[in-house]
């Protein structure tokens, strides 16, 4: 009996060092020590060589080592049970589980497509900062100390420095573009901009703008209408007509605001072109030399025009959007009508 037990203490040693992973290892383990020839029923069939009073003993080892054998068995089963069926069953040549795209944002639609048509005359995209100070906001746009568009009422100022506040529109990377002193200059400056407005269908805290800025020798107010005639005929269609009314602004002279024909009635009147035919859709004009002098350059030498145009004003007009809410409150119903990201 005393070799018996050495041997199946050999087996143990065997079976705890065996490391069980694939289907086939457990199977030829299974077959090897717990199959109907294999060697935990062979140690049972010795069981008759041993002497009577042994039999217990012998009977205890056997049960345990059959334990210990089964237990490995079942333990290796359940991993590689978890394993190897499922991997079975997955069918690689599936396809994947789509991905949920969101949508681009009509405001970034609309913005894309007038950077794209400026970017064809030669204009480049220039950014600047939010946070701006009063000289580049105001002071160098030739808006004067007392002028209304300072008022506490529109202009959000930085509590903490009197001196700083939210940029009013994105003039502010004009001057300073104007500022770096190369010339000649021709960009458009897209950005979100701020006023201290009660919230409406029609006005909002902040909304977002593209302004134009070409200044070179001899550039004419011809220039500006053919550019942004161009520009309207592009993005609105051949069809589109335009007119020019005199206008104010401190920063250009002379100033003009530029109206399109209605897009929803085509001239007839309607709700949207409160019964005119036309629309209004941008300001422009050419740079005041007293703006020109602010930036450091020669207003006898260089003439220049800008426009600004709100984004929104021009996405509710191309998509039929009649609350401008509707652009910030991020209601997906709203947001998953537009072209899906690419
Ligand atoms: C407008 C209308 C007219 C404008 C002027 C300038 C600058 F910096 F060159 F002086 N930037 N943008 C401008 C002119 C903006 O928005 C309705």
């Amino acid at each position: 009996m005393e070799s018996i037990v050495q041997q199946i203490n050999a087996y143990r040693q065997e079976i705890e060092a065996l490391e069980l992973v694939t289907p086939d290892q457990l199977e030829t383990y299974r077959i090897k020590f717990l199959g109907t020839k294999g060697i935990v029923k062979a140690l049972f069939g010795e069981m008759r060589n041993i002497p009577a009073e042994q039999k217990r003993e012998f009977g205890q080892v056997l049960n345990d080592f059959k334990q210990f054998a089964e237990a490995k068995y079942e333990s290796a089963k359940e991993t590689t049970d978890s394993d190897q069926p499922q991997a079975a069953a997955i069918d690689l040549s599936l396809p994947g589980d789509p991905i949920v795209a969101g949508t681009r944002h009509p405001i970034n639609l609309v913005r894309r497509r007038i950077i794209d048509i400026f970017h064809r005359l030669g204009f480049a995209v220039a950014d600047g900062p939010e946070i701006e100070d009063d000289w580049h906001n105001f002071t160098a746009l030739n808006l004067p100390e007392h002028h209304p568009a300072r008022d506490m009422q529109d202009t959000f100022y930085i509590a903490q420095n009197p001196d700083w506040l939210l940029r009013t529109h994105t003039s502010n990377v004009q001057v300073r573009e104007m500022e770096k002193g190369k010339l000649p200059i021709r960009v458009i400056c897209p950005g979100r901009v701020y006023r201290n407005e009660t919230i409406s269908a029609r006005a909002h805290c902040f909304f977002h703008q593209v302004e134009g800025l070409y200044i070179d020798e001899h550039v004419s107010f011809a220039d500006l209408k053919q550019t942004l005639y161009f520009f309207v005929q592009e993005l609105f269609g051949k069809d589109v007509k335009v007119r020019f009314r005199p206008s104010y602004f401190p920063f250009t002279e002379p100033s003009a605001e530029m109206d399109i024909s209605c897009l929803i009635c085509g001239g007839s009147g309607c709700r949207v072109c409160k019964q005119t035919g036309w629309v209004e859709i941008l300001g422009c004009g050419m740079v005041h030399p007293k703006v020109l002098e602010s930036c450091g350059i020669d207003s006898n030498k260089y003439t220049g025009f800008a426009f600004g145009m709100g984004i929104e004003r021009i996405t509710m007009l191309l998509y039929g959007i009649n609350d401008l809410r509707l652009f910030s409150e991020n209601d997906v119903r709203f947001l998953r009508q537009f072209t899906a990201a690419t």
